[in-house]
């Protein structure tokens, strides 16, 4: 049966902050090609239904971690931290997979990205979850611990950030429309990439409740992902719109 070896931990979480690194030099002068920077950039060859691009790629990331809590054996009861925080893990890819597939009207993704983007999911929910199912050991009142606390509330936050910013966007278009337009209202007043800013909130909010390793990498590779990502939104949105919001900025609010 499976154990906890710290070494493969480390070896992951380093590979995850390198892909990091890597993901920030690849994409901080060029997008990544898909959505609004599809068409000025690249053409990628094979395309699939945002429907089922996203379902696909997102589901690994709430399955393996959902595995590996279930089939544990035996089943890890102690310490409540351990399954808490996995639970909060497949809580955000239950709604990635399960919820925001099925509204989105979002424009084909490129298969290409889709292959990556699915490899990416299983490393990192197998990695999230390996390590928190099989290494992380909390004391008992870790539920109670200032790191937990606060970091929860932070991951809560940014959760339900991300969501109404998917939402607002969502909105933007009328089923089988695929026009873009000023987003508006939310963290939208503020910033460009509300959506992302919710996320990386989360992710940065999930690594201080669980205080490890593989959530710091993670998170730190969801900044380097989207960060840039939301830069390059709030370019497009200034050399596509000549009214957009002067004072917005493009990743933090009132900062960047
Ligand atoms: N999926 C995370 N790397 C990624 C897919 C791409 O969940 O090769 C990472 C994720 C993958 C990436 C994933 C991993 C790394 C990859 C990368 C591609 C290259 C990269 C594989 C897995 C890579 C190395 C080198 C390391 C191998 O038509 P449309 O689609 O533009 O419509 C959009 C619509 N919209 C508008 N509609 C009207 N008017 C407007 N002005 C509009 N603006 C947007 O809204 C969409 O339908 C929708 C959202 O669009 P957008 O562009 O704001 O968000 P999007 O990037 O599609 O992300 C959607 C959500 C969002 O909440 C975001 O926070 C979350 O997913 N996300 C996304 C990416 C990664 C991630 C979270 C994370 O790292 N945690």
């Amino acid at each position: 049966s499976m154990q906890c070896f710290p070494s493969l931990v480390l070896a992951l979480s380093a590979l995850l902050g390198a892909l990091a690194l890597l993901q920030l030099s690849l994409y901080l002068r060029v997008p990544s090609c898909y959505g609004k920077h599809e068409e000025r950039l690249c053409r990628p060859r094979g395309r699939l239904p945002a429907r089922c691009a996203w379902f696909l790629q997102e589901l690994p990331s709430f399955l393996v971690p959902a595995l590996l809590l279930a089939l544990r054996s035996p089943p890890r009861l102690e310490p409540l931290g351990c399954r808490l925080l996995c639970c909060l893990f497949c809580w955000h890819y239950f709604y990635r997979t399960f919820i925001y597939p099925f509204f989105t009207r979002g424009r084909p993704f490129p298969l290409q990205l889709l292959f990556f983007g699915t490899l990416f999911c299983i490393y990192n929910g197998f990695l999230q979850g390996y390590y928190l199912i099989y290494c992380a050991e909390y004391p008992n009142d870790w539920c109670t611990d200032i790191r937990f606390t606060s970091g929860l509330l932070l991951f809560l936050l940014g959760m339900g950030i991300n969501i109404h910013s998917d939402l607002l966007l969502r909105q933007l278009r009328k089923p089988g429309e695929v026009t873009y337009k000023i987003p508006q209202g939310g963290l939208f007043t503020y910033v460009s990439g509300a959506n992302y800013f919710g996320e990386i909130v989360e992710w940065f909010g999930f690594a201080i409740a669980t205080w490890s390793l593989p959530a710091f990498a993670f998170a730190f590779f969801t900044l380097c992902c989207i960060g840039p990502r939301a830069y390059h939104h709030h370019r497009y949105y200034l050399k596509t719109f000549t009214d957009y919001p002067k004072s917005r900025k493009a990743l933090v609010p009132f900062v960047f």
